[in-house]
């Protein structure tokens, strides 16, 4: 993508992404209609559908040949990554923002020819936003997050996962998880996939653990940490595929050669 259109993308994603954390500051203490979609932990409310849409309208009218993926339907339906893609979560942490009222977030990530370009998260709460532009780094707010260079060994590190893949289950050998979560100094669980990527991008994560994430969870935080020179996989270590559900391993680069090489290679 050039530059130019790059930066005007940006821009554009940058006011709309902070317009709709306005509105959901605004509405979020209004009654709220809450429903369950896969299962009983799976939530969506009217202002994650009022939030895709007001997304989906401003970039279908502005950037009427650009294509969406969204969590709530109102997208385009879609095969490949080919062309401009905009790939949304409205609300990312849903059972937060229902529950605890925080540590939710909007996600946004702009994917051309399947490069992420743009990734856009914005802790809805704190007003924090997350942001990079493929090649030109990674913010917190105004604040250039500074590369994760320093070597890092497992007895060091905090990684965040879900209690749930430490039980018996069909997507990892939880053995292998609970060797892990002896060794490290600590372990988190925030439920918001987006922060969770935006915490491994600004170094307060050495590594986030999830098996089973969509793309809208995963496209934006992708392109934040791999601008400070984290990795993001599956936990085989192969790539993710962002029209499918996957694995996901984003870290730090020395935990995520550790995690592979010692933990999770079968
Ligand atoms: P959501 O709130 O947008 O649904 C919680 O651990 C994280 O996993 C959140 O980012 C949540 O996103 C996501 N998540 C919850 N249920 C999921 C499901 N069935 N498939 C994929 N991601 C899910
Ligand atoms: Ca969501």
């Amino acid at each position: 993508m050039v530059g130019s259109i790059r930066n005007e993308l940006f821009h554009q994603a940058k006011e709309w992404i902070l317009e709709a954390g306005e509105i959901i500051r605004q509405k979020m203490n209004e009654p709220l209609e809450v429903n369950t979609k896969s299962d009983a932990s799976d939530l969506v409310t009217t202002l994650d559908r009022e939030i895709e849409i007001f997304l989906i309208t401003h970039i279908k009218q502005k950037y009427p040949e650009h294509l969406i993926i969204s969590e709530e339907g109102y997208g385009d339906d879609l095969q490949s990554l080919d062309g401009t893609v905009w790939i949304i979560d409205p609300i990312d942490g849903t059972m937060n923002f229902v529950h605890q009222k925080r540590m939710f977030a909007i996600s946004i990530g702009i994917y051309h020819e399947g490069v992420g370009e743009i990734g856009l998260i914005l802790d809805v709460m704190s007003g924090i936003l997350y942001s990079a532009k493929n090649g030109a780094g990674a913010y917190k707010n105004d604040e250039k997050l500074p590369r994760l260079n320093k070597h890092h060994s497992m007895e060091e590190a905090i990684l965040c996962l879900n209690h749930r893949w430490l039980f018996d289950n069909d997507l990892v050998n939880e053995e292998a998880m609970h060797r892990i979560v002896n060794t490290v100094r600590g372990t988190r669980t925030y439920g918001s996939a987006a922060l969770e990527f935006a915490y491994v991008a600004e170094g307060a994560l050495d590594g986030y653990l999830s098996m089973r994430l969509a793309p809208w969870d995963v496209a934006a935080g992708m392109i934040i940490v791999n601008e400070v020179g984290g990795i993001t996989t599956n936990i085989a270590g192969s790539p993710v595929h962002l029209l499918q559900t996957n694995s996901i391993m984003t870290c730090h680069p020395s935990i995520h050669r550790q995690l592979i090489n010692d933990y999770l290679q079968s």
